[in-house]
C-alpha cells in the first residue's frame, strides 16, 4: 500500500474466488460516491500478509469477505479496533461461515450481514461514516427514498 493512498472502506477478499460478493460491495460504495479499496488476504493461508494490510490501512471501516472456517472477519478484528463487517460466502454447506463469523469470543466483536450480501455491507459501512460525514448519511438516504419510491410504484403497477 502506498502511504499516500486514502480511501475510507476496505474491502478485503479471503480469496479471489470471493470477487463475486466483493463486486457486489464495490459497486454500492462506488454508487454512494465512498472511496474503497479492494485487497484479498486470507486469515489462514497469509496471516501474516492480512496483519500488515489492516496495520497499514487507512479505512475506517473494514469489510471482510470469506466463506467456509471464515476467520477473516475476526483475524482483521484482532489486528484494528476499527469496525469490521463480515460477509459469509455460500458454498457446500453455507452455515460453517455464517456461524465462524458470527460466533466471535466476548471483547473482540464483528457485524454480520447476510450470505454473500456483498451490498448490505457496503451500506452498512455507509451508514457508519454517514455519523460523522453529512454527505455519505445523505447519499444513504436518497438511496432509501428511491428504493421506497420503487416499492410504490410496484404497488401501483402490479397485475396478477
Ligand atoms: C475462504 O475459503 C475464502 O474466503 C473462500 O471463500 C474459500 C475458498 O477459497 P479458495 O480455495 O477458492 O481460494 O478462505
Amino acid at each position: 500500500m502506498s502511504p499516500n493512498e486514502n480511501f475510507d472502506v476496505h474491502i478485503i477478499m479471503g480469496s479471489l474466488s470471493d470477487e463475486a460478493v466483493g463486486k457486489k460491495a464495490a459497486d454500492k460504495l462506488q454508487s454512494l460516491d465512498i472511496p474503497y479499496k479492494v485487497s484479498v488476504a486470507s486469515a489462514h493461508r497469509t496471516p501474516d500478509f492480512l496483519e500488515d494490510i489492516v496495520s497499514h490501512s487507512p479505512a475506517k471501516v473494514f469489510i471482510a469477505i470469506a466463506g467456509l472456517a471464515a476467520a477473516l472477519p475476526g483475524a482483521i478484528a484482532s489486528h484494528t479496533g476499527r469496525p469490521v463487517i463480515g460477509v459469509p460466502v455460500s458454498g457446500k454447506v453455507n452455515m460453517d461461515s455464517i456461524l465462524s463469523i458470527v460466533q466471535m469470543p466476548p471483547g473482540i466483536p464483528v457485524g454480520c450481514v447476510g450470505l454473500d450480501r456483498g451490498d448490505n455491507a457496503a451500506i452498512l459501512a455507509a451508514q457508519m461514516l454517514g455519523v460523522a460525514d453529512p454527505k455519505v448519511a445523505e447519499a444513504v438516504n436518497e438511496m432509501r427514498v428511491k428504493m421506497a419510491s420503487k416499492v410504490r410504484a410496484d404497488c401501483s403497477s402490479v397485475e396478477l
